[in-house]
């Protein structure tokens, strides 16, 4: 079997452009690899991927949002994450299971050990060899964001996260938090607050252990 990475974090934590980075080190490194995310990692995860985050006006309770994310991880799981784990591949994945717990449980505070359970259902009970988890102060990221969204600020192309209250991203940031607390062996803390090369040295350390520590395995 191949390795599994997920990338997690609130907003503006700078895990996409992280991954898009790791990506290029494994290909330097010329080992297998595949990107994906959630929500929207397959053909019908793209969809519910607009359902989620761009039709802002659409009500959507907060059982309905929990039950579409799950629906986008079981097609996910079944179409890209596992095929690409039986041929070998390391697969980069941007946000899983923790997401969940994190948005859904401590941001809308639906039931955590319900939230386990619909994970466990819709991941086949799938856990990430490594999460990388990176932290930075709500209001940095957020204005990451919004730097990324509009130069001048406006506002009007944020998506149903986004339009969120830093109170809500806060309880997210606490959610990931208390997550590493229960995992810290699987879950690494890296300080998204610094430079993007800075950042990224500790990625691929972290990438690097995981890699040769597997060497032994059957994989690489
Ligand atoms: N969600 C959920 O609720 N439940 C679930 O189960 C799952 C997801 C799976 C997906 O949104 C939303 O779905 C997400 C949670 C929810 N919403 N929120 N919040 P998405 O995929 O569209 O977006 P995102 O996952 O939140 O990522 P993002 O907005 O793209 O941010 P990011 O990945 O953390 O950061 P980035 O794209 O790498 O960087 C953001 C900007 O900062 C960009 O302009 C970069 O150039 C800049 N940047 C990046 N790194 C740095 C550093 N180190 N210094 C300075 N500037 C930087």
């Amino acid at each position: 079997m191949g390795l599994f990475i997920t990338f997690e974090g609130i907003e503006g934590s700078g895990k996409t452009t992280q991954i898009g980075i790791t990506g290029d080190y494994l290909e330097k490194q010329k080992i297998p690899f595949i990107i994906t995310e959630e929500p929207g990692g397959t053909g019908l995860g793209s969809e519910l991927r607009q359902i989620l985050l761009d039709k802002t006006s659409l009500a959507i309770t907060e059982k309905a949002e929990l039950l579409l994310f799950a629906a986008d991880r079981a097609q996910h799981i079944e179409e890209v994450i596992l095929p690409a784990m039986s041929e070998g591949k390391v697969v980069l994945c941007d946000r899983f299971s923790d997401a969940t717990i994190a948005y859904q449980g401590f941001g809308r505070g639906v039931d955590v050990d319900f939230i386990r359970t619909v994970n466990s259902f819709s991941s086949q009970s799938l856990k990430p060899d490594l999460t990388l988890l990176f932290d930075i102060p709500v209001a940095a990221g957020l204005k990451r964001i919004t730097d990324r969204i509009s130069p001048t600020g406006k506002a009007s192309l944020e998506d149903r996260f986004e339009r969120e209250k830093a109170e809500f991203h806060q309880r997210v940031r606490e959610g990931y938090l208390s997550l590493l607390r229960d995992e810290p062996d699987r879950i690494r803390l890296i300080d998204g607050s610094r430079k993007v090369d800075e950042v990224a040295k500790e990625v691929c350390h972290f990438v690097t252990n995981l890699i040769e520590g597997s060497c032994e395995g059957d994989v690489f």
